[in-house]
């Protein structure tokens, strides 16, 4: 079930709400004086906005098919666009213009298409707007695009967790759709950015993009994958003293394009080896996906509650009885799967470039099979009503220290300092905290009483920051630690 209605895009008042923009309206204004002073005569028909999210549960398992928790955060993109008849060319500045040079190209016709090509070796910002650009033009068969001026202004950190890259993905696939005007529900513009994130060269899975469009404010999205894409709003649980989420960056960058082969993409492969494993030993079936191991196993038995605690419990026992807690080579894998060395590189190992000595099939599936149930007592825990709420906010913040526990032990995803930043954050009065997003640095989220924020942020400046980053100017710091509430989704701002 598609939550929100397939409204075309012209509808854009519907589907893309248009902003209050007043707490912003100094942003936007200095957006459009920024677009006449780059681009002289010349003046944006539309802003298109995108934001960033953080996930409050359920890591490194959207790939592998199950469901995530995230939230929209109030950072986002934004990309003022004029639109011309004149040529088919793109120009992107941004106003950032120190660090993000301005980049433009011509469309070359349809057959061409390919060639917007995003070069994985170079990391520039604009490749991310290419892969929006070329997925919405791919997608359609567009072979005569509108030229454009783009502008970008973008407040979610990079390489952070919080997803600044699909947010642009996102925002330029709505730009150049609208710029282009074509009818798209949301449904298709998520599924088109999923798919086209992935020619900036990592094999990720859908729920940025879908945070990034779907979203509500106040509310956080239960995200399913199978058997298709849902979004579903989630209030969180009104509490008294109300609850809150501070972010808080390690301040330690982690460039997944650039470590991709031996984090971000590998975690993929393993988790797929596993999967395949499992398909064949419990059923005799190849699976694609840890998710498609939990649908085969539905099905043989009645028991509906401990289907992934049976899965977790059973990786346990296999994997112990082959001695394989600790991963696999290359040649041992070769004999699980029954397949040669050259017949796992190409089933798994090409798509995407993956280094490793080791491949954990173990502590990857038990990771997945475990968070998805966490997730799942997350998404159970705010719905259910009449509980006390001490017990609803122990719970919440339990399951988010497990979520960090299992990142950090059988996923392989932390780091000194993220860990660092977590036993602080707990003992600055956290209920619950832990990594968010892909994790090897980037952000931390944490669950705590709204009215306990303030004292919390100083403990965590003067235990964290003022240790690691004595440095850090004020506006640094407001930066890199700040309370957010759950925050809408895509938009567009006219301009009239
Ligand atoms: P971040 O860290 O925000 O880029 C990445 C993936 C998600 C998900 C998380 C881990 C992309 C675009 N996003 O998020 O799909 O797998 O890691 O839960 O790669
Ligand atoms: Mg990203």
């Amino acid at each position: 079930m598609d939550c929100v209605p397939s409204i075309p895009l012209s509808s854009i008042s519907q589907l893309y709400p248009l902003l209050d923009i007043s707490a912003q309206s100094v942003r936007y204004k200095s957006l459009i004086e920024n677009f006449h002073s780059i681009y002289p005569n010349r003046s944006p028909k539309f802003i298109a906005r995108a934001p960033g999210r953080v996930n409050l549960i359920g890591e490194h398992i959207d790939y592998a098919g199950f469901g995530v928790l995230p939230t929209a955060i109030g950072r986002d993109i934004l990309i003022a666009v004029e639109i011309t008849e004149n040529d088919k060319r793109v120009r992107i500045a941004n106003v950032n213009g120190e660090k993000y040079k301005p980049d433009s190209w011509n469309f070359e016709g349809k057959n061409k298409i390919v060639e917007i090509i995003v070069d994985v070796n170079v990391s520039k910002w604009s490749n991310y707007f290419k892969c929006g650009y070329k997925g919405i033009l791919q997608h359609l068969g567009i072979d005569d695009p509108k030229g454009m001026y783009c502008l970008v202004d973008g407040i979610v950190p990079s390489a952070s967790g919080l997803s600044s890259s699909s947010a642009f993905v996102c925002c330029a696939a709505l730009a150049t759709a609208l710029a282009n005007d074509v009818n798209l529900t949301k449904k298709q513009i998520t599924e088109i950015s999923i798919e086209c994130e992935r020619f900036a060269g990592l094999n990720s899975g859908g729920m940025d993009q879908t945070a990034s469009i779907f979203s509500q404010i106040e509310h956080a999205l239960y995200i399913q994958f199978f058997p298709t894409l849902t979004a579903i709003p989630v209030k969180l649980p009104t509490i008294t003293p109300p609850i809150a989420f501070v972010i808080a960056n390690s301040l330690i960058t982690s460039d997944k394009v650039i470590t991709g082969p031996i984090h971000y993409n590998l975690r993929v492969v393993e988790t797929k080896l596993a999967a395949y494993d499992l398909g064949k030993t419990l059923f005799g079936k190849e699976c694609e996906h840890l998710r498609q191991v939990y649908d085969m196993y539905s099905q043989t038995t009645e028991v509906k509650d401990s289907q992934l605690e049976y899965l977790s419990n059973f990786v346990d026992k296999h994997y112990t009885e082959l001695k394989k807690r600790e991963g696999y080579s290359l040649d041992e894998l070769s004999v699980l799967l029954n397949f040669s060395r050259e017949e796992i590189e190409e089933k798994f190992l090409t798509k995407f470039p993956v280094q490793a000595e080791r491949f954990h099939l173990y502590k990857r599936s038990k990771h997945v099979f475990d968070e998805a149930s966490r997730v799942l007592k997350f998404y159970e825990i705010c719905q259910a009503d009449g509980k006390n709420d001490q017990e609803i906010i122990k719970s919440l913040g339990e399951l988010m220290n497990q979520s960090h526990k299992s990142c950090k032990e059988l996923f392989d995803c932390s780091c000194k300092e993220l860990d660092e930043l977590v036993k602080i954050c707990l003992e600055g009065g956290a209920i619950g905290s832990r990594l968010t997003g892909a994790g090897w640095g980037g952000c931390t989220v944490s669950l705590i009483h709204e009215d306990q924020v303030e004292k919390f942020i100083c403990y965590v400046i003067e235990n964290y920051y003022k240790l690691r980053f004595p440095l850090l100017t004020n506006g640094q710091l407001k930066d890199a630690i700040f309370a957010t509430k759950p925050g809408s989704g895509a938009a567009i701002v006219e301009i009239k």
